[in-house]
This record gives C-alpha cells, structure tokens and sequence, in this order.
C-alpha cells in the first residue's frame, strides 16, 4: 500500500479536521524519520493511519478488542481514548493486509507507547504528539527536544502525558508507565 492509498482511507472515515491532523503528523514524521535515518515508508504509512479507528463508534472499537485475542482485554477498563491505536492496527491488518511489525506497533501504541519502543514507533509516537498542529504549553520544548535527541524528545512527551493525566485525576495506562521507565533508565 502507498502512502497516499493510505492517507485517502484515512480520509474516508475521518472527520475533516481528524484528517487534517493525520496528514500533519504524516509529514512530521517523514521529516523525522529523515532526521533518525527511519525507514520513511514506514513511518509514513503507520503515520496516515494511526487515527484510522478514532471517529468510529466506542461499542465497535469494543467489539474488536472483544474478539482479537492478542489485544489485552484490560484496555476496556481504561478510557475509550486508548481503544483506537490498537483496534487500528488490527484494521491495517485485515483490510489493508499489512504484516509489518513496525508498522502495525506504531499505530497500535502510538497514544501510550510501551516498554521497548522501535525506532519507527518513537517516530510515530512523538510525531503525533509535536505535529504543527498542537499548541498545548509544553509542545514548543518537546519540538526543540524533537531536533536534538529522540529519546529525551519521546521522554518529554511521556513524562508530560503523565503529569497531565494526573492533574485531571485520570488513570495512566501501565504501557504509558512502561514506556516513560524504560526511557529514564536508558537516559540515565
Ligand atoms: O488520537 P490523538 O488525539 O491524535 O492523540 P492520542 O492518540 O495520542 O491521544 C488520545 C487521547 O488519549 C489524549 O487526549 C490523551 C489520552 N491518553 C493518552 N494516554 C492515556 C490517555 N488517557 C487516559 N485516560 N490514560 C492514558 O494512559
Ligand atoms: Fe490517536
Ligand atoms: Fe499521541
Ligand atoms: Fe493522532
């Protein structure tokens, strides 16, 4: 599948500005992934359709987890929110038959992150995050980070994730913890 094929099913299903964010977080992460020496296909079609399931109806998404086995049912005690990323990638799956691990991870954790994180995931992950355009306060710093160093931009991203869903007195799911620990290890 082409990276334009992708953006184009994206669209289909997305509200116009759900689409408009995808198609930013495409170029960021291709230019990212010329920066880290990424595979530039791959983060770019895991990047047009990371949000793929996001507009859909909760009761699907749940229906998908439901019935995939290797999607951990825990995700239906946790907010809807994180249900799209996995659900996606099980959709990329089977109606665009990509096989790629890198591909079908960035999606699938590209909201939470996990523990061991590859290159094309962090890509992703932090291209979603920094795209043009966000504009919550700390987004100028982690697109500083973003030119830098990879890891600690990724870190930033985590690290704020978590301190914002806590001031909102919302749960953090344990991949989210997963991921931010694994960081600060490499890190330190
Ligand atoms: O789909 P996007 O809006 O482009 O971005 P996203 O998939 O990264 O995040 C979707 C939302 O999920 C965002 O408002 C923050 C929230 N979120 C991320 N991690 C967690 C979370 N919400 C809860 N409750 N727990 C988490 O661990
Ligand atoms: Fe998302
Ligand atoms: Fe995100
Ligand atoms: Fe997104």
């Amino acid at each position: 599948m082409k990276i334009d094929q992708a953006l184009a099913e994206s669209k289909k299903v997305l509200t116009t500005k759900r689409y408009e964010h995808v198609e930013r977080v495409t170029e960021t992460a291709i230019n990212l992934a010329k920066r880290y020496n990424g595979d530039e296909y791959k983060v770019g079609l895991a990047a047009a359709l990371h949000d793929y399931a996001k507009d859909m109806d909760p009761h699907i998404l749940k229906s998908w987890i439901e019935a995939e086995v290797d999607l951990p049912k825990d995700l239906l005690h946790y907010h809807p929110e994180l249900w799209h990323g996995p659900v996606g990638s099980k959709m990329a799956n089977k109606l665009f038959l990509i096989q790629d691990q890198d591909i079908l991870g960035a999606i699938r954790y590209h909201t939470t992150g996990h523990q061991l994180m590859s290159l094309v995931e962090k890509i992703v992950f932090l291209a979603d995050y920094i795209e043009p355009g966000r504009n919550f306060p700390v987004v100028h710093l982690a697109r500083e980070l973003s030119e830098k160093d990879l890891d600690q931009a990724c870190h930033y991203a985590l690290e704020n994730s978590i301190q914002f869903l806590i001031s909102k007195k919302q749960s953090v799911y344990p991949d989210t913890f997963f991921a931010y620990n694994a960081l600060t290890n490499k890190l330190s």
